[in-house]
């Protein structure tokens, strides 16, 4: 009834055996299940079904799709389609995604496999599946307009190929990019090694960065922004939308990150010394490997970080670019630190009502509760248990904890600290005195605070640079 050949010479008129083909009819009666998910929790990592074995990864608040084996080939089934993601508690976005979610789902094979990917498009419309990192046949590589057509809404597409080499790669559109990625289209592939044993880990997270200007109280991101956006997501969630990631202590854990936003994101990790062990070309050698705190993720790379959790605790994670840890209601407000603006606000309240002073003592909006255009998200939030995190976006937390199960993800609540190792409040009492603190030789009495008049000047009408005048 139906045979690959019948796939690769299907009703595309003029297409090739060679490159990406339409499914014929007969070909899609049998199409493999496009299984969705809409629930934004974490889903448990999905040990293979057949097939070698590898050790499966964990998506982020996503999912990984399942297979079918079909005649020794590992077939799969994406669903290009209008999604709706709720980016936080409070935020529900209108994106497009794959299979009921952006990003899509991961998807999982083993080096040598021979993998069939069916992709159905259920936008307004045409789109191409792009396979970043793939060592392939040209027609699949999915550059509509280079290597195949646009695959048009109502239609399905079909890709094989072998994953020749093991790695982090994504697949994402080539088509409409601008659009399309800023839509939310986008998703993991993780091409496992034959030998499980090779690069193991106990733990292994994938995320894919993505951004979006959704301007608050709006549903559906402004897709022609170049770069000013507000919401920097992992996975497209922000925080405190993010589950923690969490690992035993002695773990061997690895994360990778892969970024399509439009600019560089360096991921910082607290408490811990990682090593890029692999990128999207390939697995880094040991012997070129070093020691860091953050690397930089720039525009369409992929970064495997990899370390032994060996501090007990509730880790930071997070983009070391301080607005992007920051959500919506964070974005264009002028700077205001030493400002006495209580009298304006007034005036602009019978103007705006509800209208706030931000920032004239800093930028800490932790403890505020201020009146927010329906679905947006607060720019700095996430309980805590010392009280606000004053963060939002590309943040979460790694949870190490001893004695944990293997392959229990769960949240193990906060770290209890063991006693006196927590920073305190000095009070003068005990035995620490507390020592001289010097000032800088050429230190200039602080400005004005808030409330009290100011010496206004213009920067460079003073010395302050240091230079002098002529
Ligand atoms: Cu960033």
């Amino acid at each position: 009834m139906t045979n690959r050949r019948s796939f690769l010479t299907g009703a595309g008129a003029g297409i090739t055996a060679l490159g990406a083909s339409l499914v014929s009819r007969a070909g899609a009666a049998s199409l493999p299940e496009a299984p969705t998910h809409t629930s934004s929790a974490t889903a448990a990592p999905l040990p293979p079904t057949g097939g070698r074995p590898y050790n499966p990864v964990v998506t982020l608040n996503g999912w990984t799709l399942p297979w079918r084996m079909k005649d020794g080939v590992k077939e799969f089934h994406l669903v290009a389609e209008p999604v709706v993601r709720e980016f936080a508690p409070g935020m529900q976005v209108n994106l497009w995604g794959y299979n009921g979610q952006s990003p899509g789902p991961t998807i999982e094979v083993v080096e040598g496999d021979r993998v069939r990917i069916f992709v159905t498009n259920k936008l307004p419309e045409h789109t191409s599946v792009h396979w970043h990192g793939q060592l392939l046949p040209c027609g699949m590589d999915g550059v509509t307009g280079l290597t195949q057509p646009g695959i048009q809404p109502g239609k399905t597409f079909v890709y094989e190929f072998v994953a020749r080499h093991a790695g982090t790669f994504m697949y994402h559109p080539h088509a409409d990019e601008m659009q399309q990625m800023a839509m939310g289209m986008m998703g993991f592939w993780v091409t496992h090694p034959k030998n499980p044993r090779q690069h193991a880990v106990d733990r292994d997270y994938v995320m894919l960065l993505s951004s979006y200007d959704i301007e608050p109280g709006s549903y559906t991101p402004r897709t022609n922004t170049m770069l000013d956006f507000n919401l920097w997501t992992i996975n497209s969630r922000v925080f405190p939308g993010l589950d923690p990631m969490v690992a035993r202590l002695g773990d061997k854990v690895r994360i990778r990150v892969g970024n399509l936003t439009m600019t560089n994101h360096p991921i910082h990790l607290h408490g811990h010394r990682f090593e890029v062990a692999g990128t999207d070309g390939g697995w880094v050698p040991k012997s070129a490997r070093w020691p860091e705190v953050t690397t930089d993720v720039a525009v369409g790379q992929m970064r495997a970080i990899e370390f032994v959790a060996d501090a007990p605790g509730d880790w930071a994670f997070h983009c070391h670019k301080s607005h992007h840890t920051m959500n919506a209601m964070g974005h264009d407000v002028p700077t205001l630190i030493g400002v006495d603006h209580r009298g304006v606000a007034e005036k602009i309240n019978k103007l705006v009502p509800g209208y706030m002073v931000m920032g004239d003592k800093g930028g800490s909006m932790g403890d505020m509760k201020m009146p927010l255009p329906a679905n947006t998200l607060p720019m700095m939030s996430g309980d805590g248990p010392f009280g606000n995190l004053e963060m939002g976006g590309m943040f979460t937390v790694l949870k190490v904890r001893e004695g944990l199960k293997r392959g229990d993800y769960s949240d193990p609540g906060w770290y209890r600290h063991p006693a006196g190792t927590v920073a305190r409040e000095w009070t003068g009492d005990g035995a620490e005195a507390l020592p001289p603190a010097p000032r800088a030789p050429d230190a200039r009495p602080a400005p004005a605070p808030a409330g009290q008049a100011m010496d206004a000047r213009k920067p460079g009408a003073n010395d302050m640079t240091g230079h002098e005048h002529h």
